[in-house]
């Protein structure tokens, strides 16, 4: 196997487009015959972390768990891309700290500034979670009643301010060309 494994951390919102980057990014890397492995929050919480909640604490360990297990994929030479929601700032970089420098390679899915990213977000609703977030149904939800820290240390910012966004394609076509860059391609 000649393929330098890594993690692609891509972080955002509910509804900012992660999964389908993810899933855009997936094929394209088999197409170019690499291995992949996608980690997603919503997948993994089924499983490996149905024991956790949405409150601070569990938020930490979920990341911390997908972290090492992103570690693992990317030591198999496997390129591990994890989408959660990953809010806070300190369980990104203790994710970062995990791999050797490089090969963590950050994704905001969802663009700096937060009152436009979460007005996008909301509108889309694919879930209707926000409208139960808003209605006081889902409590302590990510951009509603609980905070997300945008990433100001991401290798590489996907940009959807508007209605008018570029499709998931486009955009891991971002991540294949930031990967050739660092020669993981
Ligand atoms: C945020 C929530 C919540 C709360 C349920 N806050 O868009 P989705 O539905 O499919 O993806 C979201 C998913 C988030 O899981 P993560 O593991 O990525 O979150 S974190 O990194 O913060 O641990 C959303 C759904 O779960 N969901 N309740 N309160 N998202």
């Amino acid at each position: 196997l000649q393929q330098k494994g890594c993690v692609i951390w891509i972080t955002g919102l509910s509804g900012s487009g992660k999964s389908s980057v993810a899933c855009a990014l997936s094929q394209m890397l088999y197409q170019r015959g690499k291995l992949s492995y996608i980690l997603d929050g919503d997948n993994v919480r089924h499983g490996l972390n149905r024991d956790l909640s949405f409150k601070a604490e569990d938020r930490v360990e979920n990341i911390r768990r997908v972290g090492e297990v992103a570690k693992l994929f990317a030591d198999a030479g496997f390129i591990c891309i994890a989408c959660l929601i990953s809010p806070y700032k300190k369980d990104r970089a203790a994710c970062r700290a995990m791999l050797p420098s490089g090969d963590f390679i950050e994704v905001g899915a969802s663009p700096v500034f937060m009152d436009v990213p979460l007005r996008v977000c909301e509108d889309r609703d694919p879930k209707g979670l926000y409208k139960l977030a808003r209605a006081g149904k889902i409590k302590g939800f990510t951009g509603i009643d609980d905070p997300y820290e945008s990433p100001l240390d991401a290798e590489i910012v996907l940009q959807c301010n508007t209605g008018d966004c570029s499709t998931p394609g486009d955009m891991a076509g971002k991540v294949i060309s930031y990967l050739e860059e660092k020669g993981y391609l």
